[in-house]
Order: structure tokens, then sequence, then C-alpha cells
């Protein structure tokens, strides 16, 4: 198994006494209506079917008793939709329903949404209960998305190569298209559509401006007719300066008439190939990539331009707040809330500001971005970064919705206890109209998607969140597992809790205690907490941790940088404390002497050197869980698997032993018993080199 086919391996139930069952109740699949979407769905039956059933699989083609029956609720009869009246009234768009239901003594199994998306959905669902082997005799599963925008982006160069991307060149082979119809994207759209992906910006926000020229639409739309009949709508980015490169004029000043005017004629040009065009991703003026700030103008005239643009034809601008420069020497975390939240209410309906999840950049644990909450009368969505830039690359395991989740559950206070992420994020708290989820995509050409089975679960379970911000990262892996390996619990329940720790792990061995942005410089793929050397300060991890004879850590506190100043007063008085500041955010927030004493009563410097001997003896423990799997998974998987957690087992030590060398300078003192010696110099790990690590940015 090449782990190709991802969670969707519909793999022959091995309970016969339940395939039976199942086989009992679905004799026949009835769809209506016949739109490509619901060919689609009665494509994808028929996958699954003859996956999970094998040979026993027959459709019985005169059956009118036990059927599935597959269509939009106005494409069913009467007698269904009759049947179905109060349930509909609950699904919202792209919502869906499953419910066993009994018409004149014939028992049917419906899969219907008020969309054809919403039926795809119901299908994939529905497939998803058998892999899981739930029972199905009293089936009735009414669910909806919570998020409208739920996106990947891809930072894929028309090169083709990916900037921070790990799992090989990018999927779209943009030489080839329009002509050369890889069928793998066909795929890619029935895995996002499996856990409800409704939107991909397929280009790098660091954006060339040719993806915009006739040529380049063409390819775009041959996609967007792919993903099309899979509800999922393609998005660009947009590169601010368009209409000088590629458009032949001088300026790209937003409240310019020809600027404007160009964009107009643009996007009237994309909509044209692409009907149901869904918006653009905007990068502007954020390391070095241009902007209304080159022309004096501000966040707002930008997105607004973009926004008149795409609102004729309901499209939308997800406009990035991602910003910083060194002209800020205080605090990198301050620069988006300053520049944003004093525009609140200023955009137009159809923008959406999209925030990281943290204030620096996608570090293994940052506190939640203040900005959440805090622009009560503007669109903001949320990014994640499922693509490993800061965590191990696609070598490490580790499973990022235990990350999401924790974002999502921060409590911003904004509207009082209980005002967290995720109510900003599905629009309840302030009452939105147009909400979104977007995740940097961790796929690549990769035989197997994302460079690693194990990280295919990231891509997984962001779609689930992103669907549903409220689920659990444990259920989410549940059901991965199932999916994607076995049914097995003797298998299912250890790995399960092996995925939802491995993401402390990495904490533990990369930036324990609020640590951040320790990486090496450019790969950001190992150690490289002694780089101090390059031209912008805040590109220097000594930046971050400011570590000295007399402690270590950022002081964001009043007596600092006062980022705390940015948070809801319950979370900034919490944060500015050292006592109520939670230990895992200690040195986000506070410089601290090497000899304080944590809650444990034991120094600060020996909780660090312990914290990354846990982060270590963690990774190994995730050998020796993973070795016991072997019976349960089939070979090639069991080992591809086996050696990337002995490279991470391996990273986790050069972690350990590189950064306690480096902060012992500073500390001067010993190592606690039971953190292991390192047994190289520290000057051996600071001449080690990557020059061609994946993913380092090849655009500039
Ligand atoms: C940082 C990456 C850089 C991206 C940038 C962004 O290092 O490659 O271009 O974020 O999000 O994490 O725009």
């Amino acid at each position: 198994n090449n782990g190709y086919n991802l969670w969707l391996q519909y793999t022959d139930i091995e309970n016969s006494t339940l395939k039976k069952k199942y086989l009992s109740q679905i004799k026949n699949i009835h769809s209506f209506g016949n739109s490509e979407t619901i060919k689609a769905c009665v494509e994808e039956l028929e996958r699954g079917f003859s996956g999970l059933f094998g040979d026993d699989y027959f459709l019985d083609k005169e059956a009118s008793n036990n059927v599935l029956i597959i269509g939009t609720i106005s494409n069913l009869n009467d007698i269904h939709q009759k049947n179905l009246k109060e349930d509909v009234l609950q699904i919202k768009k792209d919502g869906f329903i499953i419910k066993k239901i009994e018409i004149n003594g014939n028992k049917k199994i419906v899969i219907t949404a008020k969309t054809a998306t919403g039926v795809l959905y119901g299908v994939f669902r529905f497939l998803r209960e058998l892999q899981t082997n739930q029972p199905i005799e009293q089936i009735k599963i009414i669910d909806s998305p919570k998020v409208d925008v739920r996106i990947l982006n891809h930072w894929d160069n028309l090169d083709r190569t990916v900037e921070r991307g790990y799992a090989g060149f990018s999927i779209f082979d943009w030489h080839k298209l329009p002509d050369f119809k890889d069928p793998r994207y066909l795929d890619y759209a029935r895995a996002n559509a499996s856990i409800g992906i409704n939107g991909t910006v397929v280009n790098n926000v660091n954006s060339n401006a040719l993806i915009l020229t006739p040529m380049y639409l063409e390819k775009v739309k041959a996609l967007a007719d792919i993903f099309r009949p899979y509800g999922l709508k393609i998005y660009l980015t947009a590169r601010f300066s368009a209409p000088i490169e590629i458009g032949g004029l001088k300026t790209a000043d937003p409240l310019n008439e020809d600027v404007k005017n160009w964009w107009n004629e643009k996007v009237k040009e994309i909509y044209k190939y692409i009907p149901d065009f869904g918006g653009f991703l905007v990068k502007a003026n954020s390391e070095g990539q241009p902007g209304p700030q080159d022309y004096d103008r501000n966040h707002v005239d930008g997105a607004n331009m973009f926004a008149d643009a795409l609102a004729p034809f309901k499209g939308i601008v997800m406009w990035r707040a991602f910003v910083y420069s060194e002209h800020n020497p205080t605090d990198r975390a301050k620069q988006a809330y300053t520049e944003f939240v004093p525009y609140d209410g200023k955009f137009k309906d159809n923008v959406i500001i999209q925030v990281k999840n943290g204030a620096i950049d996608f570090q293994p644990r940052e506190p939640f971005h203040p900005m959440f909450g805090a622009m009560p009368n503007t669109n903001l969505m949320i990014e994640f970064q499922i693509t490993q830039e800061y965590m191990g690359g696609a070598t490490h395991l580790v499973y990022q919705p235990k990350l999401f989740q924790e974002v999502l559950e921060a409590d911003t206070y904004r509207k009082g206890k209980g005002s967290i992420v995720a109510k900003v994020i599905d629009g309840s708290l302030h009452n939105k109209k147009l909400t979104g989820v977007s995740g940097v995509s961790n796929i690549g050409n990769d035989i197997n998607w994302t460079g690693n089975h194990f990280l295919q679960s990231n891509w997984y379970g962001f779609g689930r969140l992103a669907w549903n911000p409220y689920l659990d990262a444990k259920s989410i892996a549940d059901e991965w597992l199932r999916m994607t390996f076995t049914n097995e619990n003797d298998f299912v329940n250890p790995i399960k809790n092996m995925m939802i720790d491995s993401r402390e792990t990495v904490v533990n061995y990369m930036t324990p205690l609020g640590l951040h942005h320790i990486m090496a410089t450019n790969h950001h793929y190992g150690p490289g907490p002694w780089v101090g050397n390059l031209s912008r300060p805040e590109w220097n991890p000594v930046y971050y941790h400011k570590a000295n004879e007399k402690g270590v850590g950022f002081n964001r506190t009043k007596t600092g940088s006062n980022a705390t100043a940015q948070y809801a007063p319950e979370v900034e008085e919490m944060f500015n404390n050292v006592s109520t500041t939670p230990e895992i955010y200690l040195l986000w927030f506070h410089h601290l002497p090497w000899d304080y004493k944590l809650k444990n009563g034991k120094t600060l410097w020996n909780n660090i050197a312990l914290k990354y001997q846990q982060g270590v003896n963690e990774a190994e423990n995730m050998i020796s869980s993973w070795n016991l799997m072997e019976q349960y998974v089939d070979e090639s998987r069991f080992k591809e698997i086996q050696m990337m957690l002995n490279i991470q087992y391996k990273e986790a030590k050069w972690w350990r032993d590189s950064c306690l060398l480096y902060f012992q300078q500073f500390s001067k003192m010993k190592l606690p018993d039971g953190v292991e010696k390192p047994n190289k110099s520290l000057n051996y790990f600071q001449t080690l080199k990557h020059p061609y690590a994946p993913g380092i940015k090849s655009q500039w």
C-alpha cells in the first residue's frame, strides 16, 4: 500500500456478520437528478462499495426495499419530501441528511441536501460510517458546515516548487495544463470533498502575476472544470503590482482610476473562463511583496479595490494580516494588530481578513493571535499551516489538529468569558455573514501526497475542523486511523494516543516553555538559536529568545513590548503576571532569570533541560509504540513510518543537544540529573549546513 488512496482506502470489511448486515440494507442505489455532482456521488458509492464489500457487492437492480436514495431534496419525489420536511428545516447550505425511513413498508436510507454538493458530503459521510464500522439500522445524521469558506492555500509556484513544501513538487503541472489532465486532480478534488473542503488557492501567496494572463487562465479553467463537480472552488492569489507587470500601467495605486479599471476588466475576464471563480487571496506589504502602502494607501484601500471588482460576481477577497517590518524594532508580534484593528468596520462585506493562528508565524506553540475577537465589525478568518515549516517538515510526526483545537478553544474574553476563537471563526460571536478557515497545504506530488503517511491526518483533520471548529482532535484521529489503516481497537487506541501526544512532544524537543522561532535560518528545519547575523533583526532567533547571563525569554508585558495590551483586559492581566501566565507560554511573555523557580519548585534552567529530554524520550516512545503494530499495517506503510520515526528521534536529540549547549553558555548551570550529556560540541552543531533542505523560499 503506497498510501495514495489516503483515508479513502475502502478496504474490505473484515467482520463478515457486519458486512452481511450492511449488504442487506443497501441492495440498490436510486439516484435522482443528473448533475455532474450527483454522478460523482454515484461513482463514489460504487467505488466505495466495491472496495468495502468486494465480490459480495451486487446491486440488485430490481430491489425497491432496502435501497439507498440519493438526490437533492427538490429532486426527490413528493413522498420523500414530505417525510423529510422537518429535517430539511435543520440543514444549512451544503448541510445534509442521512436518514433511514420507511415508506409503504419499504425501507430506505436517504441521503439528501438542499444542494448537490450537500448530497456529495452526505455520501462521503455515509461511506465513512461504513469504513468505521458504525451501525446503520437506525441511521439519522443531520450535519451542516459551520464555516463558509473551508480552503486550502497552496504555496505552489508556477515552476512547481512549493514554498515550505516537503512532499515533492506541486501537484499542479502548469506546463502541461490545460491539455494534460493528471488523474490526480480528480482524486485531489475527491479527497477534499470527502472532508468538506470547498475551496483551494492553487498558487503561492508570494504571487506571480503570470497566473492572471490568458495563457494561464486557460490552465486554471481546466482545473476548475475538474474540481467543480466536487464543490471545490478555485481561488487565485493576486499580485498587487500585476497592473504594472502584465497590464502595462505605470502604477498599481488602488485609488487610481486606470488601476481600478484594469482590475475590473481582469476580474470580468477571469469569470469568463471560470464562472464560479471564488476570488483572490492577497499578501500585500508583507515580506517585500507589493501593496497599497507603496502608494501611501492603506489595507482598506487595497482590499476594497479588489472587493469592488469581485462583488458583481459574488467573489471574495481574502486579505492577509501577516505583516511585519524591520521598522518595527520592538516587537514583530504587535504589528498586525496595530495595522489592522484601527480599520475595523471599514472593509467591504466581501472582504475577509485572513489572520494566522498566532502573532508570529506558525510556531510549534503560540498564544492565539490578539486580532481574534478584536475586530467585531470585520469579517475575519483563521489561517493554519498544515505544512510543517517549523515542525520538522514532512519527516516529523506531529498531529496538528491538537494544535488547531488549542487555538480554537482559546478564550479571547472579547465578549466576556467563553468568547473562544471558534466563535469568532464561525461568526457567532459577532454575528458575521462571511466566515472562513484556511490551511497552508502540505500536499505535493509524492505518491502518498504528504511525504509521510501520518501527515495525511493533518490534511484530514484540518478539513474536519474547518467544517466544525468545535470537534475534538482525538475523535478525528480515531476516524482517520480507522479509515486509513484498520478498525482493530488494539491498533486504533494506542496509536490515537500517540498522535494526540505527538504535538506536545515536538514542542518539548524544539521550543518548550514558550520559546519560539529558534529554527535555523532560511530552511527553518533544524535548530539555530545562535543565529544573530541576518540583516533584519526580526529574522534572527536571538531576537526571539533574548538569552543572556541574566536569563531568557521575550518580555511582552507592560514593562516590555506591551504586546499583552493587545488582548482583552482579562487575558492581558493573565499574561502580564508571571504567576498567572500558563507555563506553556512563559518565555513568550517573560524574560526570566535562569534560577527562577517554576511551579514544580525546580529552576527555569532545569525545567528547560528536562523538557528537551522529555521530548527526546517521547520521540523514542513513539518508535516503541509503532513497533508493536506490525501485525496491523501493511509492510510498506509500516516500514516507511518506522523509518520516519527513527529520523524524528535522531533529530529530537539534535534539537536537545544543540539548544542546551547554546543556552548553557548563558545559564552557566549544569544539566540536571536525567538529562543526557551531548556527545558533540556546540561548534559542531553551529557548523552543520542544510542548503538543500526542501521547502526553502524559491522566489526571493
Ligand atoms: C512564513 C514563511 C514564508 C511565507 C510567509 C507567509 O517563512 O515562506 O511566505 O510565512 O505566510 O511562514 O506569507
